[in-house]
């Protein structure tokens, strides 16, 4: 009789917690901060080293700012093969940078030294 009323008890602090637990409010999900508006601005570096960019492919977020280092000992360039961008002479231990705001391959070569592998920048959208 006892462990009867025990259980029932126990059934009843059961059912009392369950149901409190399912008519607790809450507390709110803090809300998400703001991310930062819409300028991203990123950044992606490019080394001209033994007659070779590297990376050779470089894929990025519209809006990132690519710079070339040359790391030779002679200058190169940075040519756009479809002629958005063209580098000019980068002599050694100069850089060259580009914005790039559309999205879209884009596929570049050295002027002084055509059997130089091109290099690419994919531009993601
Ligand atoms: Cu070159």
């Amino acid at each position: 009789m006892k462990k009867t009323l025990i259980i029932g008890l126990l059934v009843i602090f059961v059912l009392i917690s369950g149901c409190t637990n399912t008519t607790t409010i809450r507390p709110a999900e803090p809300t998400p901060q703001a991310t930062t508006p819409a300028q991203i601005s990123t950044e992606q570096q490019i080394n001209i080293k033994d007659f070779k960019f590297v990376p050779d492919i470089a894929e990025v977020p519209m809006g990132t700012t690519v710079t070339w280092i040359n790391d030779d000992n002679v200058p190169h360039t940075v040519t756009s093969v479809s002629g958005s961008f063209d580098s000019g002479s980068i002599d050694p231990g100069k850089t060259y940078s580009y914005k790039f705001n559309q999205a879209g391959t884009f596929e570049y070569s050295c002027i002084n030294h055509p059997s130089m592998p091109h290099g690419k920048v994919v531009v993601r959208g």
